[in-house]
């Protein structure tokens, strides 16, 4: 009989055998973990279920992430994204978003008033123009003349709590940070309590691209003309196809300060897992401030190039919602504090 060891030798497999098996492990592993699609926070949910629409057919995950974001865009609900989003103190609400693939591709509204979709805006700039970052007045034409519809983004829950807001004009961004259900989402407090929640959504894709797409209207009753981390490449959203993709949200101007979703992948690179990059990232921010600061939240999501994925915050409070083959589920993201 034929032993299986004079087999392998027959056919000059016997040393490369083990190595081989591991490759294809490997791939078996990376192959279970794609296509895979993370948001912030738990109502990242529903845009990652119209991320998976797209995903699980074999669509891009440009595509996935784009149709993902759109959604909490279109929601009047959500206070701090697209349709509903709290104005700035004038009473205007600007959108900021970004969009990004595993090419380095790159697109990218800023202080964006009466379109929606900022982040089919953003993908618009990407794929039509030589630019990456377009500004308010100028990203509105181009959005019009893109054919995208003008509306009012001022809903009238959004302007009832601008105007008790006007009663003190306080500017205090709060973080989203533990409650007795932390996961709930209450209806956000004039002036004070769960005034930020961006989406961030990253994506792998079964051919194994990544993408992601940052969406937001910033933090609430903000200057007029301010403009956060979301649309700033590096900053609220970057992809390296071979490494990564890193998106944050919380203060925006503590996310700018550190290039934060570039820290992320560049710390990937290095060979940090998902959790550790983002850890290390916000524990960049916390160094920043001699006291710990309560009043503030900052938060990243990273997803590798095979499909690991991992969170982390400076507060406790921010969970992550993640799509996969398996099914639907929240992360609640380990904390520094
Ligand atoms: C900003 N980072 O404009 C955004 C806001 C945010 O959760 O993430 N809120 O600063």
């Amino acid at each position: 009989m034929l032993l299986r060891r004079d087999l392998l030798r027959m056919l000059g497999l016997s040393a490369a055998l083990p190595s081989l098996a591991a490759a294809a492990r490997a791939v078996d592993v990376a192959e279970t973990r794609r296509p895979v699609v993370i948001s912030t926070w738990t109502f990242g949910e529903a845009a990652n279920a119209a991320a998976w629409d797209v995903l699980a057919d074999g669509g891009a995950a440009l595509d996935a992430v784009e149709a993902g974001a759109r959604v909490p865009e279109a929601d009047p609900d959500n206070h701090s994204v697209g349709l509903g989003g709290y104005p700035d103190r004038d009473g205007r609400v600007t959108l900021d978003a970004s969009i990004m693939d595993h090419a380095g591709n790159l697109g990218a509204v800023a202080c964006l008033e009466d379109v929606v979709h900022a982040v089919s805006v953003a993908r618009r700039v990407m794929e039509k123009t030589p630019h990456v970052l377009l500004v308010g007045e100028g990203a509105l034409g181009f959005a019009l003349a893109e054919g995208f519809p003008r509306q009012n983004l001022l809903t009238p829950a959004a302007e009832h709590a601008w105007r008790e807001w006007l009663q003190t004009a306080r500017y205090a961004p709060q973080p989203n940070i533990e409650r007795s259900n932390r996961y709930s989402l209450p209806d956000a407090l004039p002036g004070g309590e769960r005034n930020h929640d961006t989406i961030g959504i990253l994506a792998l894709d079964r051919g194994g691209h990544l993408a992601g797409a940052c969406t937001t209207s910033g933090m609430a009753f903000k200057l007029h003309g301010r403009v956060g981390d979301s649309p700033i490449s590096g900053a609220g959203l970057f992809v390296d196809g071979e490494v990564g993709a890193a998106s944050a949200t919380g203060v925006g101007e503590e996310c700018l300060r550190v290039c934060g979703s570039h820290t992320v992948v560049e710390l990937m690179r290095q060979g940090r897992s998902p959790e550790q990059a983002c850890r290390e990232a916000v524990e960049r921010i916390a160094r920043r401030h001699r006291t710990p600061r309560k009043d503030l939240q900052m938060a990243f999501v990273a997803l590798s190039a095979d499909g690991r994925h991992g969170g982390y915050s400076l507060q406790p409070g921010f969970a992550y919602a993640v799509r996969t083959s398996a099914g639907t589920r929240q992360v609640e993201a380990p904390s520094l504090t």
